[in-house]
């Protein structure tokens, strides 16, 4: 295959700043089409790049002119275009979360199952931060001892329209996946407190969290996310092993001399901080298709950040600590 040709579905920000990345900086690729059920502004997005557009993602989908397929609708509508990618045995690419409920994602990998072939990616790109990866050579290279205890924090600048749910099922849902991914096992429970709340917080929004998971092993983690913290968009991980800690880089901005004081940029939002890891997340993407292959977070992952993500939810509304049980990983998702 020269060219892979992609279809995406969901023309909001995130799907135009794929379309972006992909067409005018990445290799090996074309988004030749999108999909959008505006489809006024479908048709605005496809006359800018010069793609086609589709009002039905399904009919995209299923053309023969598709290789492969991008999910950047809204969160509810991942399931059925997932699906749809399925049953035309196309590899499909799709923003996190894979479904809103865990029952849904357990659906994607049923049917990824019963088709025979692995073709779903979740967008969990901070696997692909320089950062991250960084951690996970050096937990990996085993110098420092077993990681103990790691100590994260995740703020945004504001976040319009957050409701109490969101801090943990559309913000630390990265961290749920990152960092079972650097430690390479499950979760056993999960807990979130609220500390004072801000005065910055809308509509009963509780802000900050803290979410505290264990894993199976007994590592114990702490997340702050703080979504209205007003002065950028941070990201710290600190992994405490026996014999040293390991610190998240954090991006590399010169340091400014300027009116009496020293100043070093910090990022507003999460475009501008993890921009590399965007490109080679879709990079890899990419690469792995025209191979055959999916090598990147799978619906599993999904699957398992999500009922995790839930655990969470159900341990912030109850105030107590609630075990994660995940069904059995099937074989097919073992590598
Ligand atoms: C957003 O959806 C993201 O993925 C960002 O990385 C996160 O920082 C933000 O809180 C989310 O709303």
């Amino acid at each position: 295959m020269s060219e892979l040709r992609i279809g995406l579905v969901g023309t909001g920000m995130i799907g135009r700043t794929h379309i972006e990345r992909i067409n005018n900086r990445l290799q090996g690729a074309k988004v030749i089409a999108c999909a959008d059920a505006n489809i006024d502004f479908c048709k605005s997005v496809a006359e800018k790049y010069g793609i086609k557009a589709y009002d039905k993602g399904e009919d995209m989908i299923a053309s023969d002119d598709i290789d492969a397929v991008i999910v950047t609708t809204l969160d509810p509508f991942h399931e059925q275009y997932v699906m749809a990618a399925i049953k035309a045995g196309k590899y499909v690419f799709c923003e996190k979360p894979l479904a809103p409920e865990a029952d849904a994602c357990r659906r994607i990998v049923d049917a990824e199952i019963a088709g025979g072939k692995q073709l779903v990616q979740v967008g969990f790109m901070r696997r692909y931060d320089p950062g991250y990866r960084q951690l996970k050579a050096l937990i990996e290279s085993g110098k420092y001892g077993l990681p103990l205890m790691l100590h994260c924090v995740h703020r945004n600048y504001d976040a319009p329209g957050f409701t109490t749910s969101m801090p943990v099922e559309n913000s630390m849902i990265h961290e749920i996946d990152v960092l079972r991914w650097l430690l390479g096992e499950d979760y056993a429970t999960a807990e979130v407190v609220f500390p004072k709340t801000t005065r910055n917080a809308e509509n009963g929004l509780r802000d900050p969290q803290i979410m505290y998971l264990t894993t199976k092993s007994g590592v114990r983690i702490d997340v702050e996310s703080f979504v209205n913290c007003r002065y950028g968009y941070d990201v710290k991980c600190e992994v405490v092993c026996e014999e040293g800690s390991l610190n998240l880089p954090e991006p590399a901005n010169a340091m400014i001399r300027t009116n009496d004081s020293r100043v070093t940029p910090i990022c507003h939002d999460w475009s501008e901080r993890f921009p590399e890891a965007y490109n080679t997340e879709f990079q890899e993407w990419i690469n792995a298709c025209k191979a055959g292959r999916v090598d990147g977070p799978s619906a599993w992952d999904g699957y398992v950040g999500q009922v995790t993500a839930k655990a969470a939810s159900k341990a912030r509304d109850t105030q107590t600590v609630v075990n994660i049980e995940y069904d059995e990983m099937p074989d097919f998702y073992k590598k």
